[in-house]
């Protein structure tokens, strides 16, 4: 049934009353807001390493670290330009640290990580522990941790920032805070938390913190060793590969509330089943070649590329090369699970 010219005209103006009294009609935004499926903001996207890398160079030669809280390249989504953000939830970037200097202690409520990418001789500290940074290392500066970089190296040395800062924020729960000093003294041991926490053994006088994980690094030659042990005998996930998380020792569960990262090893000619689930992933190559397709479109990826993939889009991971591949990657799905609002499912075709 068509309307009359003259209901429409009233419904415009009454619409527009409405407006002026900052109310507005549901029934005409009904649709948008309850898609049958997942309608996320941020697009898929791959950058590239040969890219990225001799910009990170300009950036440490233009940008004096003490003009520069962080110097950092922020890896920003297609779709959400001028927002700091991969995803509507998770942030992450690239940051560079030149040959002996310190990005100044600070402490925020976003949580972090980072995934070492190139250089010898850097160290995060965390709450007054260094954690050495080897290409590969997984470090944590979970949510109102105090954390410094220092570059004790003759090069610079290059990571993935990675952080729930857009979910943060969303949430309005953003607090910041600078430490008195550019850096912290160390308080304890390099890799204390380690010894005490990471090795299946747990202190009897202590109890660690609860909302994360008490381990501040979690190093890349254990981690690698144990995908090569798996790799042997198992063919792991038909989706992931052989995919090991990193572990919150005292409850099985993530390293951090908000984000779940992992390493996985797609075996030689390994080509995976398609799937797609909620939440967003960023990837991070390490080792070999592979490619990683999101919506039909193929990503052929290097190491130290970095690709996003949006909640809910269709993905498979293939290797057609002959040596291993190894991909880092973390995701916001523990900001989920807890609500009911994780779903995964495998895509035919
Ligand atoms: C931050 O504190 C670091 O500590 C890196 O290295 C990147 C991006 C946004 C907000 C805080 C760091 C960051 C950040």
């Amino acid at each position: 049934m068509t309307h009359s010219t003259e209901s429409t005209q009233e419904r415009e103006a009454y619409y527009q009353r409405l407006a002026s009294h900052d109310v507005a009609p549901l029934w005409t935004v009904f649709r948008q807001l309850l898609t049958p499926t997942p309608k996320p903001r941020a697009v898929p996207h791959h950058w590239r390493w040969a890219t990225l890398r001799p910009l990170l160079d300009e950036a440490l030669r233009l940008v004096p670290i003490e003009e520069a809280e962080r110097r950092v390249l922020v890896l920003e989504n297609p779709r959400l330009k001028g927002e700091s953000a991969i995803t509507s939830t998770l942030y992450a970037g690239l940051q560079i640290i030149g040959a002996g200097e310190t990005a100044r202690a600070h402490r925020h409520t976003a949580n972090a990580l980072r995934f070492v990418l190139e250089g010898e001789g850097a160290f995060t500290a965390v709450n007054g522990e260094r954690a050495p940074m080897q290409r590969g290392d997984f470090i944590i500066t979970p949510v109102w941790t105090w954390h410094d970089h220092g570059n004790q190296g003759s090069a610079p040395v290059v990571w993935l920032d990675g952080l729930d800062l857009p979910a943060a924020q969303a949430l309005a729960a953003i607090f910041f805070e600078p430490f008195q000093e550019v850096q912290q003294p160390p308080a304890v041991p390099e890799d204390d938390s380690r010894w005490r926490w990471g090795q299946g053994l747990r202190p009897t006088f202590e109890s660690a913190p609860g909302l994360y994980s008490p381990i501040r690094r979690y190093p890349y030659l254990i981690a690698r060793e144990s995908l090569a042990r798996l790799a042997a005998t198992t063919k792991g996930s038909p989706y992931d590969g052989i995919m090991l998380q990193y572990m919150n020792p005292l409850n099985g569960g993530p390293a951090m509330p908000t984000i779940d990262a992992f390493l996985q090893w797609l075996p030689p000619r390994a080509s995976l089943t398609s799937h797609r689930h909620t939440g967003s992933t960023v990837y991070c190559a390490v080792e070999g070649r592979g490619i990683l397709e999101v919506d039909g479109i193929e990503y052929q990826w290097e190491p130290n590329d970095v690709m996003v993939v949006p909640s809910w889009a269709p993905h498979r991971h293939r290797n057609p090369h002959s040596e291993p591949a190894i991909l880092f990657s973390f995701t916001d799905a523990p900001l989920l699970r807890p609500f009911g609002l994780y779903r995964e499912e495998e895509v035919s075709g």
